[in-house]
């Protein structure tokens, strides 16, 4: 057998599966219409292969696994807990951890504890938990991420990156007095998984720090942006992956982290800041909305895979799979001529459904009528990423970003490379038929991050 290249392969054997449902075209649409053509709404069991999210579905290690049974559920003070600080400290480079039940938990305590009526919290693009606890304690997000990061075509090996001139123009705008901290997500989600550098990180901390201005890192997927350090940006190719987390976060004074991505747990998260005073007080909140400041809503068993997986996290073998099957799947779909996101990202694959369904306007909703349609075809769950997700501003009207997407999220360690393959065949052969597709009309929204539990008919 002839190869066009050397063969790459999971760095890790399978111990124990779970069978996956297979079902028709004809069931799969009564489900989709049962579920308001929101993939959220479906069953899991009526999922063939599940890309909704990389976020808490991940496959633990029997390292991790054999961490469970160490659980010690003692309600003050578990040994987990400081195990958890320890690794906390050894590769993110922070003085101070409060666990938490996830990440939204970390950036309820944060928002609370910085922002005021009146503030403006600027970002590398929003996240929707991000973006709605901030506004939710009186603050107004502001995006200041490079303009490339909007545009699903550009190739920049760091898309993510903060555009320096975007932030110092809202510094003289409001005042680095009303702004506590920008927000700097690594790896950013909602632009396709694109990294910022580390130079630009750094630029970041000295023009905020000069304006008294904290850095909030967003570290949910950081080892994934400290790989793409390591291979795109000069000066780090013979640095390790564990040099440079520790460096890039060492740029910062504080991190939110959803344990549910990198850190290969189902649950999990905390926040982790330097400064004595402010951790104080995220320890005193912690005691009110999530649980005592030695387990934040988690069990001993939950903070001690936590930490396990930290220590997998940083190994070079299994952030480099992790990136290249992502790029595989991407790879197959810019060869049949799919429209992506560019360059591919680090935890999905982002379909640009605007390009795809290009005869369905932006408030018929292109992504989530795609996103339905590929399940209905295939039973492939996906996620939508686009006006639906972005929901609406302080005066009700919709957010109308830029990009229009529907995300194919791979989860760590779960699926092989021959159901990528399945997912690229049913991606391509939707893509044949997209002039058949219709839009969809919005028949129910909740208040908050609408995406979640909305309703829709067809068109
Ligand atoms: O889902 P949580 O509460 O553990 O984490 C919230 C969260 C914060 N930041 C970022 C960048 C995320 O991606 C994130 C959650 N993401 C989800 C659920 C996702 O599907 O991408």
């Amino acid at each position: 057998m002839a190869f066009t290249r050397k063969p790459w392969a999971e760095p890790y054997k399978i111990k124990v599966v779970e069978p996956l449902k297979m079902t028709t075209e004809e069931y799969r649409e009564i489900k989709a219409k049962e579920a308001g053509f929101n993939t959220f709404l479906l069953r899991s069991e009526d999922v063939y292969i599940d890309l909704l999210t990389d976020s808490g579905t991940n496959a633990m290690s029997d390292y991790q696994w054999a961490g469970m049974m160490l659980g010690d559920e003692s309600y003050a003070g578990s040994k987990n807990f400081y195990y958890l600080e320890d690794n906390v400290r050894k590769h993110y480079n922070y003085k101070h951890v409060v666990p938490t039940h996830q990440g939204r938990g970390a950036e309820h305590l944060i928002s609370r504890a910085l922002i005021r009526d009146g503030h403006y919290v600027p970002g590398n693009m929003y996240f929707t938990t991000t973006r709605a606890h901030q506004e939710l304690a009186g603050g107004t997000f502001v995006d200041v991420i490079v303009d490339e990061a909007h545009d699903s075509q550009i190739e920049l090996p760091f898309k993510g990156n903060v555009d320096i001139k975007k932030f110092q123009a809202l510094i003289d705008r409001v005042g680095g007095h009303n702004i506590p901290y920008i927000t700097v997500g690594a790896t950013v989600n909602m632009a396709g998984g694109q990294p910022v550098s580390m130079a630009n990180l750094i630029a970041v901390k000295e023009l905020a720090h000069k304006h008294g201005i904290k850095v909030i890192l967003d570290a949910t997927r950081v080892t994934e942006n400290a790989y793409y350090i390591q291979q795109r940006e000069e000066g780090y190719a013979n640095k390790s992956i564990p040099e440079i987390l520790y460096e890039f976060c060492g740029h910062t004074d504080g991190a939110t982290v959803s344990g549910k991505k990198d850190v290969y747990t189902n649950i999990g998260g905390f926040v982790a800041v330097n400064d004595d005073d402010l951790f104080d007080e995220l320890r005193n909140m912690v005691v009110i909305y999530e649980g005592l400041h030695t387990y934040g809503g988690l069990a001993g068993r939950d903070m001690e895979a936590m930490s396990r997986g930290i220590e997998e996290m940083v190994r070079q073998e299994n952030i480099e799979f992790r990136i290249k099957q992502v790029q595989y799947l991407g790879d197959m779909l810019v060869e049949a001529g799919v429209p992506i996101v560019r360059p591919v990202g680090g935890h999905a694959v982002f379909l640009d459904a605007k390009k795809i369904y290009d005869h369905i306007p932006q408030e018929q909703y292109p992504a989530q009528a795609l996103a339905a349609d590929l399940y209905i075809h295939s039973g492939v769950r996906a996620m939508e990423r686009g006006i639906v997700s972005a929901g609406r501003d302080k005066d009700g009207n919709e957010y109308k970003p830029k990009l229009e997407l529907v995300r194919l999220t791979i989860p760590r360690r779960v699926y092989t490379q021959s159901h990528l393959d399945v997912v690229a065949y049913s991606v391509i052969d939707l893509y044949q038929h997209r002039h058949e597709a219709k839009g969809l009309k919005l028949v129910y929204e909740p208040k908050f991050l609408r995406f979640f539990q909305a309703r829709f008919e067809r068109l």
